[in-house]
């Protein structure tokens, strides 16, 4: 196979070459190179926000590998044929990070740790309440690669855990509900957590409709994509009191803009699109074997479902 690193967004692209280049020895490997004419030669791409001119230039793409498990914005490159098969990073070390994120500002609020921060720039010696976890369900919207592993890690902690996914399938340590079992899983959830892929469906999901499901004092997670919240009703809930908090990891324009509100409200933590990050050797390791079982001829897992657009 000739495959093609094309990724705007890496900061060494050149290692990634070099990393695919050491794993797939048998095969070329090379960078997307801006100032080259059209050469029409890649059978493959490895990618994260490519080229706009990607498919023009590489008319014979058979396969897509994208570095993220988010294939949102792919499917609205402009040129993206059906043919293509496109494949997105399962975990690469994402879910772990992902956990962890969600513990932070799970423990952070439930501890009320915030508070002993303000206590402190007192000299304020105050301990506050004993956290009460059964008052402080989890609900995880999206129980695939990061959202079972959210779950599990909440679940691990003793927080109650409750899980909702079209499919309803059951995840260890926590109660799974389907599409139809949103009021219900609302109902019992105090921290709402966002894994949700970004499709038709899922587009403003988090709207005043749900957060005024969530039981009182809740907290939103965010850490799947900007577009899912609708920004002026998160800012409506905690003005009003429905939600306490929010900690956002995504925004619907990225960077978020420096005039953006978030940045200063005190109730919302801001973090730059980190909270998982696919890593080099484990998504190397991975995209090589998909690779080598394509050449043989095999199935292959992480294939997007174009209808279903995750
Ligand atoms: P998966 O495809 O493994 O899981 C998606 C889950 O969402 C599945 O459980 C699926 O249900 C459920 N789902 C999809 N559509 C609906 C719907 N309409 N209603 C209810 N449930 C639905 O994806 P991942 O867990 O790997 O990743 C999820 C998202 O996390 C990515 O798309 C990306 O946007 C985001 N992400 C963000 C990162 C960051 O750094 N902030 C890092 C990594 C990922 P079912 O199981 O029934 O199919
Ligand atoms: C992803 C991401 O989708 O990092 O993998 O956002």
């Amino acid at each position: 196979m000739e495959i093609v690193f094309a990724s705007r967004h890496e900061s060494n692209p050149l290692e990634w070459v070099r990393a695919l280049r050491q794993a797939l020895p048998e095969h070329s490997v090379r960078l997307w190179d801006d100032d080259s004419s059209p050469q029409g030669r890649a059978d493959a791409a490895v990618v994260w926000a490519p080229p706009a001119e990607l498919f023009a230039r590489e008319p014979r793409l058979t396969h897509l590998f994208n570095l993220g498990a988010g294939v949102d914005a792919l499917l609205q490159m402009p040129g993206l044929s059906d043919d293509i098969t496109l494949v997105r990073m399962e975990d690469g070390g994402m879910a772990v990070q992902m956990a962890e994120y969600v513990l932070h500002y799970l423990v952070r609020e439930s501890r009320d740790l915030g508070r002993y921060a303000g206590l402190q720039a007192q000299a304020c010696w105050q301990p506050l309440d004993d956290i009460d976890r059964g008052a402080w369900t989890v609900g995880v919207m999206g129980g695939g690669v990061m959202g079972a592993r959210v779950a599990q890690a909440c679940a691990a902690l003793d927080y109650p855990v409750a899980v909702w996914s079209r499919s309803g399938r059951p995840v260890a340590g926590a109660q799974a509900f389907g599409q139809d079992g949103l009021a219900d899983f609302l109902a019992r959830t105090r921290v709402l957590v966002n894994v949700l892929p970004l499709t038709a469906d899922t587009r403003g999901i988090l709207s005043r409709a749900v957060f005024e499901q969530l039981r009182p004092d809740a907290y939103l997670i965010n850490i799947a994509r900007g577009d899912h919240l609708v920004e002026a009703d998160l800012l409506a809930c905690l003005d009003s009191g429905r939600l306490r908090g929010a900690a956002l990891d995504v925004f619907s324009r990225e960077p978020l803009p420096p005039d953006h509100p978030f940045w200063s409200d005190l109730r919302i933590q801001v973090t730059p699109h980190v909270a998982g990050a696919s890593l080099m050797g484990l998504t190397v390791q991975q995209i090589a074997g998909k690779v080598r079982a394509v050449v043989r001829g095999e199935p292959i897992t992480g294939v997007v479902d174009r209808a279903r657009q995750y």
